[in-house]
């Protein structure tokens, strides 16, 4: 069998609003990418195993058996990520692609809407490894409402979801894909794939960046 050698994975990332279909984008995307020989990972922040702390602690806090002051909030979710992230450069290095399910922005965008401040809630991401590809699912809080009930978790709520868009708007990079949510799923899919895949071809070459250093 002869596969075409590779260099690095690909570091790709999907974001958007609760309900916007990133996780079920995501899992098309890695079996798409699999489809196309290219090893692939997912991954997804929060990480919710119960048996590590950090996430047994994100958990608590998500289902509000817990209460933290805001930025310790913040700085609970990037923890998460900073302990990732030796075994996610690994696996990059390695030739493995990530399809990872938030990050960073998520942790950005969801502290603004508590009202923290854009710089400081950077500033705790910035040495983290920085996406290849981002991709946001674009959907408004009113089309997001139109897909059912919200959650019981915490942040699960029409106003607050309202903050998380408008702080998505303030912190989007203008070299995000944007892909409309609210489009047929399949064709979703497939745009993705062919992004993830342009993206990969042109990585190659490049180290990995920094965040926002
Ligand atoms: N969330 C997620 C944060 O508040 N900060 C973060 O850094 C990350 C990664 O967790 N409502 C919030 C957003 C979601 C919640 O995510 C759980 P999911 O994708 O529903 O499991």
């Amino acid at each position: 069998i002869s596969k075409k050698p590779r260099g690095r994975g690909a570091f790709i990332v999907l974001e958007g609003l609760d309900r916007s279909g990133k996780t079920t984008q995501s899992q098309a995307l890695v079996e798409g990418l699999r489809k196309h020989d290219v090893p692939t990972e997912f991954i997804r922040f929060p990480d919710r195993n119960p048996e590590n702390p950090l996430s047994k602690a994100i958990s608590d806090y998500l289902s509000s058996k817990t209460e933290l002051d805001a930025m310790t909030a913040h700085l609970l979710f990037a923890a998460q990520r900073t302990e990732m992230r030796s075994s996610m450069e690994a696996l990059l290095a390695a030739g493995t692609t990530l399809v990872v399910d938030r990050y960073s922005y998520s942790g950005i965008a969801y502290s603004m809407a508590k009202g923290l401040d854009k710089q400081w809630c950077s500033n705790v991401e910035a040495y983290l490894p920085k996406p290849d590809l981002v991709v946001y699912m674009e959907i408004t809080p009113d089309q997001a409402a139109l897909r059912g009930g919200f959650g019981e978790e915490r942040y699960e709520t029409r106003l607050f979801q309202e903050k998380v868009y408008q702080a998505y708007q303030a912190i989007k990079e203008d070299n995000w894909k944007v892909a409309a949510a609210t489009e047929n799923p399949a064709e979703i899919a497939k745009g993705l794939l062919e992004s993830a895949l342009q993206i990969l071809d042109q990585c190659q070459a490049l180290p990995l960046s920094r965040q926002y250093h």
